[in-house]
């Protein structure tokens, strides 16, 4: 065990500049949460991160952590953030002022990303360089304490102790306005509330859910997503947080009339109620990043109607409130499909996390071409003038949603045992529809398998097949036949750049 006066004057320095930053960062966190919520170091250098990464490393992260890949974002910025702080102490030791430089370029690293971020104004580098100052001066005032020459040993191992105690005391500093600024956090509290209270119109048309569109298998995903469940894909570290009385669509570009739309015009108009399955192109064979829900909206054609594309117009570039946009064919959003603006999920407002107060749905299409959420922006345009968030990191302009199916039971790794058993699963290609799913165990024929009652070509089909299993190590594989009469295509693709191939396969041990 290492007494205080054993440690060597490198690794208390490294203490110290790990100590320094973490009051640093605490207390960029908190300036933030008082001055400029949006520009928390953390959020902004994540933030930066994310829109510079190559789609290869979206893909990477998805498939390491899932939704969990802000989680694993976050860590991993913490984690190089603290070994450069450890170099910078031990660098300010030997080469004093250079460690404290370093910790201060940290900080101004931020400041230059918070001013490249969407919703960027003045005041968004404070909190950066508030975190930077902080870090180099706490760092500098303890390790300034290591350099003093010693009188004697035991007045080494005080030093050494004070610097110790010190640094417990910044950590523990920056501990608390870390806590204090996540309490402190109140837009997010003020629209939750808002949300909250929020009542939604009624749907003056709904597309039926019939009892026989769920098989009730066991393990089965149900046929309706419950919110809280639904898969979560975004750009956004944090979740915008979008007041409703602020709220306002502005429908521009290549139009003949510039339309504005707040949220009490919204509610005003007769709204639908529409079941629509939202796929995200990164979506692996077998994944999860899909779910089913009743969104509640307007028809985006009717208020593309409003503003009169010009007839040179092929696209629409949606745009949220952080800057995320995507590129939609205009002919989606004006043909005869429910592309709606949609205000509500499942019944209730749409949850913060999913694009409160409004968002855009458009069967048929992945989520990165269509279903912007805390959409604020309509621009009516061209594909030869402008591309999505996506386009520009080389995924495809366009995204039609490709014809798939999954087995959901038995679980992969399940244990099943020989006799009478249930193979289910869903099956879709939104907007076209399904029309069969078969199954094939081992090298056998394929056999069919019933399908349940589909609400609409814009959902998922759940299926199911019963099988007499055998003792023995079996794998079994599902294809579907969307209702143009394509066969789900075997080749195996990656998702990138336009939507993953092949068929889901399992293998079981049957005892
Ligand atoms: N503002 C914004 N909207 C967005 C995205 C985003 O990053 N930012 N991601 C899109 C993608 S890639 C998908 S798959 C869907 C996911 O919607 P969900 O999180 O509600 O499931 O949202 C889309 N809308
Ligand atoms: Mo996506």
């Amino acid at each position: 065990m290492a007494s205080p006066s054993s440690r060597t004057p490198d690794s208390l320095a490294a203490v110290a500049g790990v100590a320094a930053t973490v009051l640093g960062a605490g207390l960029g966190e908190l300036t933030a949460a008082l001055i400029a919520p949006s520009a928390s170091p953390f959020a902004v250098i994540g933030g930066g991160m994310i829109d510079i990464a190559p789609s290869w490393a979206k893909d990477l992260a998805i498939s390491l952590f899932g939704t969990n890949d802000k989680a694993a974002l976050l860590v991993g910025i913490a984690v190089l953030l603290l070994a450069v702080a450890a170099v910078a102490g031990i660098v300010e030791r030997r080469r004093p002022p250079w460690g404290r430089v370093i910790l201060a370029a940290l900080g101004a690293v931020g400041a230059v990303v918070s001013l490249t971020r969407a919703d960027a104004d003045l005041l968004s580098p404070v909190p950066s360089l508030v975190a930077g100052a902080a870090a180099a001066i706490a760092g500098a005032m303890l390790i300034a304490r290591l350099r003093r020459p010693a009188a004697g040993p035991a007045d080494a191992g005080l030093t050494r102790r004070t610097v110790l105690v010190l640094s417990g005391v910044a950590v523990v500093a920056g501990a608390l306005a870390a806590v204090g600024s996540a309490a402190m956090s109140g837009g997010a509290r003020a629209v939750s509330a808002v949300r909250a209270a929020l009542r939604l119109p009624p749907p003056s048309t709904t597309t039926p859910v019939p009892a026989t569109a769920e098989l009730g298998v066991d393990g089965l995903a149900p046929v309706i997503t419950p919110s809280a469940d639904f898969y979560r894909i975004d750009t956004a570290l944090v979740v915008p947080q979008v007041d409703p009385s602020t709220w306002s669509l502005r429908i521009h570009g290549l139009v003949d009339q510039e339309v504005v739309l707040r949220w009490d015009d919204l509610v005003a108009l007769p709204q639908r109620e529409v079941a629509a399955t939202l796929v995200c192109v990164s979506n692996a064979v077998g994944g999860e990043l899909i779910g089913t829900a009743r969104w509640l909206g307007v028809p985006i054609r009717d208020l593309l109607a409003r503003a009169a594309p010009t007839a040179d117009a092929d696209m629409v570039l949606s745009r949220s409130i952080d800057g995320f946009t995507a590129s939609t064919p205009l002919e989606a959003l004006t043909d005869e499909r429910d592309a709606l603006l949609a205000i509500g999920m499942n019944g209730e407002p749409l949850p913060l996390a999913h694009g409160f107060p409004v968002r855009m749905v458009v069967p048929g299409l992945y989520g990165y071409v269509s279903a912007t959420k805390w959409v604020t922006e309509l621009e009516v345009t061209q594909y030869a003038v402008a591309e999505g968030y996506w386009t520009s990191r080389g995924w495809s302009a366009r995204g039609p949603v490709k014809l798939a199916s999954r087995i959901d039971v038995p679980r992969a790794g399940a244990r099943v045992t020989a006799g009478p058993t249930t193979i289910a699963g869903v099956a879709w290609q939104t907007h076209v529809g399904v029309s069969g799913v078969e199954v094939q165990i081992d090298d056998g024929a394929w056999q069919p398998a019933t399908l349940a009652t589909a609400i609409s070509s814009d959902t998922w089909v759940q299926w199911s097949l019963s099988w007499d299993a055998t003792p023995g190590t079996h794998t079994v594989r599902c294809r579907a036949t969307s209702a143009t009469g394509e066969l789900q295509t075997p080749n195996r693709a990656a998702p990138a750049p336009d939507g993953a191939t092949g068929w889901d396969e399992l293998t079981l041990s049957v005892a």
